[in-house]
């Protein structure tokens, strides 16, 4: 059995039901295959049965009463997955289905992701099974403030840094800061995705998705094509579907879809600059369901389903895991889809993304693709160190860059060790080798 078989088999028999994490382990380890061939030292020093376990799993109560006065328990989690580039690092997401087997899928592919963007941060994310969704203001307040109350025991800005993810964007990070803060007497960026007045980045709310989009742009551009008149399909109307959108706008691309987990839209005239103003107020501010849309703007509303069956050039799964699975994969393909960017973390299934490398369609995998967000946060992270405020056109810049950076890397890391265009497996070994090697550098711990 080969080394990566062997680690696989034992990370089995260890984490039982926990499907998501097996996936993603089983994803990044096989795609490491070439490695080992030229790296022995690695498996000497026994990185990938080290890199597999997390380094602090941290699991909490969360009692909080609603405004009836009925009281709730939830559960918290931290998964501190790896600190060898820096401090722990990733986002916090409340949704109904978070159970540990998705806490550790994605601060495992944090891990890589950071290390993608060449920032000093090591892997981390957390979360609750808390459904924001018809939730009062109060009642996420409360909530937010016992989540934090044992989390902050936990984090600092040299040990663990959270942000957002899904259901989790600027309110609750307000709420969680303002306890952190409390808690501590510490103004310091625990935390990242902060308003503007307090210690925020410009272009932080933007940056997952207008990285996205300069991922697609680099992945064309290398074929010698470009954004522009593409027609796109876009899922999820959450963060990060909304600034790809309008980074795609900005770009003179059309975005056709938006989606949300009871359906989604279709316009085949595009979702203008106006019309995504209205989500924007729709989403974040009423709260609203995107079949609102159809009715604002006259167009059809797909209940149950995903936007894949969309004829596109390029399409941005923004929303969940397992979203793109393999049937929508041959749809796609069979429709003339050009690249897939994936936004989210992990949406495409294995089964998807082998039919979209072997049909040659770009396939731009979340580590690489969704990295602008944390990279963004990163920069946040260096602007609270100095406490000083770069501009908006400084901090786009440099996202810009790290975008390409990473591109450039994973292309690089494809050619050399598997083949061309093979972004998924490049991602995977450009992210891979630098935290390998900062784990032989820093001895067995
Ligand atoms: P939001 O909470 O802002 O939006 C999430 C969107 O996805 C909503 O439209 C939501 O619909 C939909 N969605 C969530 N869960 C499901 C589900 N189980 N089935 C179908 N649709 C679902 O989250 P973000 O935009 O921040 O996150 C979207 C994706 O991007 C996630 O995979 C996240 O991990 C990833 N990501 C986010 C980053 C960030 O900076 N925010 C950075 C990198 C990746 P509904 O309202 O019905 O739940
Ligand atoms: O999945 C992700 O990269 C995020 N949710 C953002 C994490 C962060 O720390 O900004």
């Amino acid at each position: 059995m080969s080394y990566v078989q062997d680690v696989l088999e034992t990370m089995r028999q260890r984490n039982q039901r926990q499907p998501e994490f097996m996936q993603a382990a089983q994803i990044v380890l096989e795609s490491l295959e070439p490695v080992f061939d030229v790296h022995p030292e690695y498996q000497e020093a026994s990185i990938l049965e080290r890199l597999t376990e997390a380094e602090r799993t941290i699991i909490f109560r969360v009692p909080w009463v609603d405004d009836s006065g009925k009281i709730h328990v939830n559960r918290g989690y931290r998964i501190q997955f790896s600190s060898v580039l820096g401090p722990y690092k990733g986002g916090l997401r409340f949704h109904p289905t978070v159970n540990l087997s998705i806490m550790k899928f994605l601060a495992f592919e944090q891990t890589f992701k950071n290390s993608l963007t060449g920032l000093p941060m090591g892997g981390a994310k957390g979360g609750s099974d808390f459904d924001p969704k018809g939730k009062s203001d109060s009642e996420v307040m409360r909530f937010c403030q016992s989540f934090m109350t044992e989390l902050q025991r936990h984090i600092g800005p040299d040990t663990d840094v959270p942000a957002g993810d899904i259901g989790v964007g600027g309110r609750e990070i307000g709420y969680l800061f303002g306890q952190y803060r409390r808690i501590r007497n510490h103004f310091t960026g625990a935390l990242t995705g902060k308003g503007l007045n307090w210690g925020g980045s410009l272009v932080r709310p933007e940056a997952t998705g207008f990285g996205a989009v300069y991922f697609a742009q680099e992945m064309l551009h290398g074929v010698g094509d470009t954004i522009e008149d593409k027609v796109c399909t876009v899922s999820g109307s959450g963060n990060v579907a909304q600034y790809t959108v309008q980074k795609l706008n900005d770009l003179g691309a059309k975005a056709v879809t938006l989606s949300d987990s009871s359906g989604y839209i279709h316009d085949p005239e595009g979702i203008s600059p106006e019309k995504l103003q209205w989500v924007m107020e729709l989403k974040n501010v009423k709260r609203g369901r995107i079949e609102e849309y159809a009715q604002e703007f006259g167009v059809t509303y797909y209940p149950g389903e995903r936007p894949w069956k969309v004829p596109c050039q390029v399409a941005f799964p923004c929303a969940t895991q397992n979203e793109v699975e393999l049937e929508d994969a041959k749809t796609l393909i069979a429709n003339g889809c050009l690249a897939v960017a994936e936004g989210a973390n992990m949406p495409t299934v294995p089964e998807a993304i082998d039919a979209f490398i072997k049909a040659t369609v770009l396939f731009g995998p979340g580590k690489a693709a969704n990295a602008g967000g944390v990279a963004t946060s990163g920069l946040e992270m260096s602007q609270n160190a100095m406490r000083l405020k770069w501009t908006f056109e400084e901090v786009d810049r440099r996202l810009h860059r790290i975008m390409h950076d990473i591109y450039r890397a994973t292309a690089e890391a494809a050619q050399r060790y598997h083949e061309a265009g093979n972004f998924e497996v490049g991602a995977n070994i450009a992210g891979f080798l630098k935290v390998a090697d900062s784990m032989l550098d820093q001895g067995v711990v």
